[in-house]
């Protein structure tokens, strides 16, 4: 009984530090977070599309190390795209991410999905089954952008 009342106090707690913090979090800093993290992703998941294209030669070591640090990344951006960041500071964002929540964690989830599997591959050593790969990861990208970028 003890118990479960502390583990609910502490869920309770939790909460109030979870919106207490959401709050204190401004639209600029969210829209700068995230476009950190994509620009992060952006420049690691280039070199991988140079490597796929034969615009870099194929080395396994980095292209475990860029995969990984793409596969990581992947999971990081969504958080700042909070309510109200539709605006605050420079955006591509689409007020459609808002509208549709559920369609734009779709997205986010089949990218992560993505990502994982390129992180794998990319420690198999396949070169051709990377170069495919490459191009799954690239699609999920840009369904996304298709969707909630603008141009
Ligand atoms: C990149 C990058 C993107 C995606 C996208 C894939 O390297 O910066 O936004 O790939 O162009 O279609």
């Amino acid at each position: 009984m003890r118990g479960a009342l502390l583990a609910f106090a502490g869920t309770v707690l939790a909460g109030i530090v979870a919106i207490t913090y959401a709050q204190e979090i401004k639209p600029d800093r969210a829209i700068k977070y995230r476009q950190g993290a994509l620009t992060v992703m952006g420049w690691h998941f280039g070199v991988l599309g140079a490597m796929a294209k034969g615009e870099r030669p194929y080395n396994k070591d980095e292209a475990i190390k860029r995969a990984s640090i793409v596969s990581e990344v992947s999971k990081l951006p969504w958080e700042g795209f909070i309510p109200g960041s539709d605006q605050g500071a420079p955006t591509k964002a689409k007020p459609e991410i808002w509208k549709e929540p559920g369609k734009f964690k779709d997205l986010q989830d089949k990218l992560i999905e993505e990502t994982g599997k390129l992180a794998t591959v990319a420690k198999n050593g396949d070169e051709a089954a990377l170069k495919t790969q490459v191009g799954a990861t690239g699609k999920a990208c840009s369904n996304c952008h298709d969707d909630f970028r603008n141009k």
